[in-house]
């Protein structure tokens, strides 16, 4: 069986010293490893971003997308090799702006994918200008007289959208991000997972030690109740948005993959596709 160490390759992360996504990372490695992968059953795919380039530093199958689009590629590889665990990530300028419109329905499709957001509540890649989660007031670059739009709320979207998982951890937090993530993979469904990944560099407001007083553990809570889907909303109203680990769960849903009709068991990537001259022939000659 594969030990984390066996997800890890030799391309060094150009991240910054200190950037949250280090221990996202490594939270992927550990997790894979725990729940008995090896790296030829893993395909991470990403997006475009800091974050996005998490997919080159896993010693798995991986796909470096574009912008926005990570979902679409994320849903494509489950669908055609369905024995392949498939977990999605990238930021959440990438999930929560440009691609949003694929977030909701990749959650509401419920495709067996796990989907990891690195929230730094920032875009870090083009050098610090506000994403849909920067805060009310905040001043960037692009934004230098402080926000005027409001916080999106990705956790309470997902709930609305029908999610099957809805978590939220904090990369400082390997334990909980690890057990998280081996709970989003095994979940016979769409899995969403943000993590708060702070951007030493460009967001000087959301810093660890900011997550650290401002964080809600659910382990508080030992009657919490992550089936119940009103709970859960309430929760995340309450705790605006900023509550640690599994906020919903529902297991009575299945999967897109298991609802669609006729597909067949074994995944498109396995199953014999060739097909003779004389049928390509005749294939061609529709199009004329
Ligand atoms: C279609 C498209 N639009 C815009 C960009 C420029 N761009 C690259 S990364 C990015 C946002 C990065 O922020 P986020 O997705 O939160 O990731 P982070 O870098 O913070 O990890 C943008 C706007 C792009 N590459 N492609
Ligand atoms: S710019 Fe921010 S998000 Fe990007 S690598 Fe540096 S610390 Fe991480």
């Amino acid at each position: 069986m594969a030990t984390f160490k066996e997800f890890r390759n030799n391309v060094k992360p150009n991240w910054c010293p200190g950037c949250g996504d280090f221990s996202i990372q490594a939270a992927i490695q550990r997790a894979a490893a725990n729940v008995g992968l090896e790296p030829e059953n893993l395909a991470v795919i990403s997006g475009i971003g800091c974050s996005g380039r998490i997919s080159g530093y896993i010693n798995a199958y991986g796909f470096h997308g574009i912008h926005g689009r990570v979902l679409p590629i994320a849903q494509g590889v489950k669908l055609a090799n369905r024995e392949m665990t498939v977990i999605a990530s990238g930021g959440d300028g990438d999930g929560f702006a440009i691609g949003m419109g694929h977030t909701v329905h990749a959650i509401r499709r419920n495709l067996n994918v796990t989907y990891i957001v690195m929230d730094n509540q920032i875009y870090g890649l083009t050098k610090g200008q506000t994403s849909p989660r920067s805060a009310e007031g905040f001043k960037t670059k692009s934004t230098p007289e402080g926000s005027i739009e409001s916080t999106l709320s990705p956790l309470e979207i997902a709930l609305s959208a029908g999610a099957t998982f809805v978590a939220q951890s904090f990369s400082s937090d390997l334990k909980q991000l690890t057990s998280l993530i081996e709970q989003g993979i095994k979940h016979e469904g769409f899995s969403l997972i943000n993590v708060f990944s702070p951007c030493v560099t460009f967001n000087k407001i959301n810093t660890y030690d900011w997550f650290k007083e401002n964080i809600v553990n659910l382990e508080q809570f030992p009657d919490y109740d992550p089936t119940n889907r009103v709970l859960a909303m309430n929760k995340i109203m309450e705790t605006n948005g900023m509550l640690t680990g599994l906020i919903y769960q529902n297991t009575t849903r299945k999967s897109y993959e298991d609802l669609v009709t006729g597909f067949k068991q074994e995944g498109l990537a396995k199953q014999d596709i060739m097909i003779t001259p004389d049928q390509f022939d005749k294939l061609v000659a529709e199009f004329k």
